[in-house]
């Protein structure tokens, strides 16, 4: 039986074939969620990363776990708000469509994603919920491999909002 389940805690310490990393383009490391997965994981992840070339945004790239209870780190840099006419919502589609397509690549049946790009990237949590929400079941529905996605929200506030996109979405 496929889920979409909510929870409010540390990505880093999730024991998923496969965690999301809310990066930037250079996939190089960064502050908030991306310095946490990095901390975690130890240089190695920083290593690896070094080979890969970057990122284009809503692209993903994925990379071994190292020393994280997780087998693989999806990287994925989600778009910079600046405003919402500069196709920032497509992109974020892409950034969650594109990640769970590398995870169904790698055969992973659990994948944790943290709150793409509604921290310093200042994305709009309400409309990045519903984006974010929407996308995962559409591909949950058609998944071979991804059976569990969890979205894993740091504080209580942007777990709220997500409880009201995934409710929005069950009420459609
Ligand atoms: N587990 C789960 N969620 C977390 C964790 C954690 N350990 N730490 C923070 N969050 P952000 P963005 C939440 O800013 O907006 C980096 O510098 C956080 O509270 O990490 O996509 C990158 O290198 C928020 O809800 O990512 C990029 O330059 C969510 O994760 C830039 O930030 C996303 O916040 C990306 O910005």
């Amino acid at each position: 039986m496929k889920a979409f389940k909510i929870v409010r805690g540390d990505i880093t310490t999730i024991k998923a074939d496969a965690i999301v990393n809310a990066a930037n383009t250079t996939l190089l490391g960064g502050g908030g969620v991306d310095g946490a997965i990095h901390r975690a994981a130890g240089p190695e992840l920083l290593a690896e990363c070094r080979t890969l070339n970057g990122c284009p945004t809503g692209e993903a790239k994925i990379t071994k776990g190292y020393r994280l209870p997780a087998k693989f780190v999806i990287h994925t840099p989600g778009p910079v708000w600046q405003g919402g006419s500069h196709n920032e919502a497509e992109l974020l589609k892409n950034s969650y469509e594109n990640s769970l397509r590398l995870a169904e690549t790698y055969k992973c049946r659990t994948v944790a994603f943290p709150s793409i790009s509604t921290g310093v990237y200042h994305f709009p949590l309400d409309q990045a919920a519903s984006i974010a929400v929407r996308a995962i079941h559409t591909f949950l529905e058609q998944a071979d491999h991804v059976e569990l996605v969890l979205m894993v929200c740091f504080d209580d506030m942007t777990k709220r909002y997500y409880e009201k996109a995934e409710s929005e979405y069950r009420s459609l």
